[in-house]
């Protein structure tokens, strides 16, 4: 393969589908993951017509289905260089006594496991070539808790545990690991939370002018395209009405 290949998770969607066209403008061959087949079908139209594209359906809870996808992927896109680790959701938004036990799992095992059995079968390549680029999506939700986010604010406090972790460890072999964390981004993010209710969904980005996915790919494409010495290692982007998860300068 002579472009360089990025690998992206939860690409069907939100920010991984902006990614996937951001970097694929950047040159970058793209392997797209997701669970929804027609969409991971659909975004090779979006792409510039001149990249190669690849994709893969699996769900990244279930680790042999994550191991099986890559161990699929032809010969000559085995070598990723890029992996954006973006798959994840929040599910519920619930005091921790009222949280269920289905929803706890769901972003444990997909924001937290999902995320080391993708990286498990991606990292070792990275490690054998000495080189790499690593970006997990934390958020800021991986830096403050805020009321009824108990199990999603812990989800992604340990994704922002596991990239430190990544970054000591992978630091011997050149390999760069980023966070990027975003504030509130519109997406599909909220009508998942609330098991597709759209009232609901779209009231957390009424009164304000919330991030695009765009808005975050484009930070991750700036990211990505740093010269060799360069890492931005941890970066939080809100956007301009958000001062923290809890504190919105809405107008109502
Ligand atoms: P979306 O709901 O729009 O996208 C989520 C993506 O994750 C989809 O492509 C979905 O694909 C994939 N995904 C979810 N569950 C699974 C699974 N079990 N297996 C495989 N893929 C899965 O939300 P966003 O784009 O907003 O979210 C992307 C990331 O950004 C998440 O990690 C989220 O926590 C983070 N984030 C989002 C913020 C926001 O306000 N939107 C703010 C901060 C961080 P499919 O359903 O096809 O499997
Ligand atoms: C998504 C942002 O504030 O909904 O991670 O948790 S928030």
């Amino acid at each position: 393969m002579e472009k360089k290949i990025a690998f992206i998770t939860g690409a069907t969607s939100g920010i991984g589908r902006a990614c996937a066209r951001y970097l694929a403008e950047e040159g970058f061959a793209i392997v797209g993951c997701g669970r929804r087949k027609e969409r991971l079908e659909q975004l090779k139209a979006e792409l510039p017509s001149d990249t190669p594209y690849q994709y893969l359906v699996f769900d990244v809870r279930d680790k042999e289905a994550v191991f099986a996808a890559v161990d699929s992927l032809p010969k000559e896109w085995q070598s990723i260089d890029v992996l954006i680790n973006n798959a994840g959701n929040a599910h519920g938004l619930d005091p921790i006594h009222e949280g269920s036990e289905a929803d706890w799992d769901a972003m444990m095992d997909i924001n937290v496991k999902g995320l080391l059995y993708v990286s498990k079968k991606i990292i070792p390549g990275m490690v054998e070539r000495k080189s790499g680029q690593i970006i997990n999506i934390g958020s800021t939700a991986g830096k403050e808790v805020y009321p009824k986010g108990n199990v999603y604010c812990g989800s992604k406090h340990a994704v922002d545990a596991i990239t430190k972790g990544m970054r000591l460890d992978l630091n011997p072999y050149g390999i760069k690991v980023m966070a990027i964390n975003p504030g509130l981004v519109d997406t599909e993010f909220s009508l998942v939370r609330f098991k597709g209710d759209d009232d609901k969904a779209a009231q957390v980005y009424k009164g304000f002018q919330p991030l695009k996915a765009e808005d975050i790919a484009d930070v991750v494409r700036f990211a990505i395209t740093r010269p060799p010495h360069v890492v931005l290692a941890d970066v939080i982007v809100l956007p301009t009405a958000q001062a923290s998860t809890t504190l919105l300068n809405k107008d109502h």
